[in-house]
């Protein structure tokens, strides 16, 4: 692995967890979930991208993008949280262990998620106003992660997903707008936030965008390859979940083999749009990762 996804990766679980310490006593409790979750030992694909996308934009001093890798990160926490609450999901164990609300009941978790979802905003703006963002950095930073996170990005997705339950002829348009809205867009703007807070073009920014959109679908492909092909203890979470849910997905529409063609295609647009960075090989040694990846 490139010395690079090894040294941010480090730093990433070293720096993501602060946010906790300040804890308040008067409900600790709250604290305590939102951490378990954090730290629950997720692949940290969108902080990685983020730090990866700075240093793509020739920026070394990567703490400096670190504030906005947490905000995602914590974003994406959040709608684990809550996609496995018993109104979502119903998901007894994420990563290996049990969800969040199996240890803390449905309340706490609702509100840890919602604590995630805020807190991301507070990382950016707080840091801003210390001085480390010009306030028109910050703005568009929290402008593009509300919106990719928001209604017209994730939560979107996750209401057409919520429409195709018990759908198993949802076709392929659906599943790639659903799966552009609810992976795409977080995988998206994360690796748009790494170019903003490097000050870089919108033209960089953009590039950022596309190579996002196209390895968010292959990402959710290769996720939808693996609760068929993978097991529990690798995923750390239940497999066969798409077909007990009678669920259409790129698996059923197209078949294994197909869809492991359209990872590999997906993995080499998203390359393309790459040539515009000054230094991009960390980014690509990654995006084949997760193409090869087994969980
Ligand atoms: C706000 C309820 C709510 C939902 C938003 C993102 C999302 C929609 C739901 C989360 C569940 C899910 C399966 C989303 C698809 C994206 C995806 C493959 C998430 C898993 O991401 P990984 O593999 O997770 O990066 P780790 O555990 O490694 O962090």
């Amino acid at each position: 692995m490139n010395d690079k996804i090894k040294e941010y990766s480090s730093l990433i679980e070293e720096k993501l967890y602060k946010y906790f310490e300040a804890s308040l006593p008067e409900y600790k409790i709250l604290f305590d979930s939102m951490e378990y979750s954090v730290k629950n030992g997720g692949k940290r694909v969108r902080p990685l991208l983020t730090l990866l996308f700075y240093n793509a934009c020739g920026k070394d001093d990567v703490l400096k993008a670190m504030p906005m890798a947490e905000a995602v990160e914590y974003i994406h926490t959040y709608s684990l949280i809550h996609d496995d609450l018993p109104c979502m999901d119903n998901d007894d164990f994420r990563r290996g262990k049990p969800s969040n609300h199996k240890v803390y009941g449905e309340a706490i978790a609702l509100l840890a998620g919602d604590g995630l979802l805020t807190s991301a905003f507070e990382r950016i703006s707080v840091w801003s106003l210390a001085g480390l963002y010009d306030a028109e950095t910050a703005v568009k930073a929290i402008h593009e992660l509300s919106v990719y996170a928001g209604a017209r990005g994730m939560i979107g997705g996750q209401i057409i997903d919520i429409g195709n339950e018990n759908n198993p002829n949802a076709d392929f348009d659906n599943l790639k707008l659903m799966d552009s809205l609810k992976t795409g867009c977080l995988i998206s703007v994360a690796c748009a936030l790494g170019c903003i807070a490097a000050g870089a073009s919108q033209d960089l920014i953009d590039s950022a965008k596309t190579f996002g959109e196209k390895l968010g679908l292959a990402f959710q492909i290769k996720d939808d390859i693996l609760d068929v092909t993978s097991t529990l203890e690798k995923l750390g979470k239940m497999t066969g979940s798409d077909k007990e849910n009678n669920k259409s997905t790129y698996v059923t529409l197209l078949g294994i083999e197909k869809c492991e063609e359209l990872v590999k295609q997906l993995t080499d647009e998203a390359m393309n749009a790459l040539d515009v960075f000054p230094y991009n090989e960390a980014i690509k040694e990654y995006a084949n990762y997760l193409a090869d990846r087994e969980y």
